[in-house]
């Protein structure tokens, strides 16, 4: 399902909507069982996401290790009214995995005119919270939160599909596909927001391990208790019985591949029930639960390229950590 068409319930200036959680699946079991199954043992860094790791995440971003935040900040600040001007007055913004909506406030200050800000988030009850906050700030901008699994498609509100539509990713959440998803995903983004859209989409860049490894891995152990928490979300909302203390967090940087990839290592022979499964771990293997991509700004211009987008502007910080890239719709959509 990818339609913009009709969905009821767009708020009107300075209401907040109701959050619509039709699009939001509930295959965190489905994939924890395929997942455990698989060999390698893996699970989709999306289920990362309940409350408590929205949390965990948002600490996450306040890491001294953990660059890309505060890069990006940088940039969108640097570059707010040049990035802003390439988004039309009246035009619906739609933020693809939105989390705390920090960075969208930088540009929503450089917006008077925009019709609507549409939060997109798999996290629904942090997304609530957060598009509450959101409207206090900005009493004037209709807020229409969307709680769907982006990578299924959802459907905008009907009042929404006469408005140009402008989107953004940003926090190289892009990152997080394998490539080939990523290009789907470009690709059903170019199909919801129209052939008239702009797209802007954060990006983190290849660089040397040792700045990377480090962000993955911190000192203070809040990303290896956000990568836990995927387990102890099994625990509470599916009745498994993990034990944290024998599972330990692991990330490197796969230099070849270009991606940073977190696991959670079990420390010995041990087995796992959930769901009425027994699911058995050998000494040292591992669930491999993220990867997190890290592009050129060729590699991603090109990428973009294939999805229906062309590249309007590519905004970096000094150290080249991280880019910011404008997409235009291009051309006609090839299915
Ligand atoms: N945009 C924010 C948050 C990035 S963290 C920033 O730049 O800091 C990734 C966000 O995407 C989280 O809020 C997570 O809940 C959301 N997310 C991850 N996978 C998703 C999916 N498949 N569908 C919808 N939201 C998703
Ligand atoms: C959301 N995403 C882009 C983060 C990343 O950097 O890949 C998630 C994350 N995982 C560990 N730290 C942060």
């Amino acid at each position: 399902m990818s339609s913009i068409a009709s969905a009821p319930g767009a708020a009107t200036a300075g209401q907040i909507g109701s959050v619509d959680r039709s699009g939001l699946g509930s295959d965190f079991a489905t994939d924890l069982l395929a997942g455990l199954s698989a060999s390698p043992k893996r699970l989709p860094p999306k289920h990362f996401y309940d409350a408590a790791g929205s949390r965990l995440f948002e600490r996450i971003t306040t890491l001294p290790e953990y660059y890309p935040t505060r890069t990006e900040l940088r940039i969108l600040a640097d570059h707010a009214e040049e990035i802003a001007a390439f988004i039309p007055n009246g035009a619906a913004l739609v933020e693809f995995g939105s989390g705390s909506s920090t960075k969208v406030r930088l540009l929503l200050d450089k917006l008077p005119r925009l019709a609507a800000y549409v939060p997109v988030d798999i996290s629904a009850e942090f997304l609530d919270d957060e598009a509450a906050r959101l409207g206090d700030e900005f009493p004037h901008l209709s807020i229409v939160p969307i709680a769907a699994d982006f990578t299924r498609g959802f459907v905008l509100p009907r009042g929404l599909a006469r408005h140009p539509l402008a989107g953004f990713f940003p926090g190289s959440t892009i990152g997080n596909f394998e490539p080939e998803a990523a290009r789907a995903f470009l690709h059903l983004a170019r199909r919801l927001l129209g052939s008239r859209a702009v797209f802007v989409v954060g990006v983190d860049l290849v660089k040397d391990r040792c700045i990377l490894e480090p962000a993955y891995d911190d000192a203070a152990g809040v990303t290896a208790a956000f990568n836990l928490n995927v387990l102890a979300r099994a625990n509470r909302e599916l009745g498994a019985n993990f034990d944290l203390a024998a599972f330990a967090h692991r990330a490197f940087y796969d230099t070849e591949r270009h991606r940073i990839e977190m696991h959670l290592v079990s420390g010995t022979a041990q087995t796992v029930r959930v769901l009425g499964r027994t699911f058995t771990f050998a000494a040292g293997e591992s669930i491999h639960t993220e990867s997190s991509y890290k592009y050129t700004v060729e590699a991603f211009s090109r990428l973009a390229g294939e999805a229906g987008w062309q590249s309007a502007a590519v905004l970096l910080d000094v150290d080249a950590l991280f880019s910011v890239h404008v997409l235009r719709a291009r051309g006609p959509l090839m299915q």
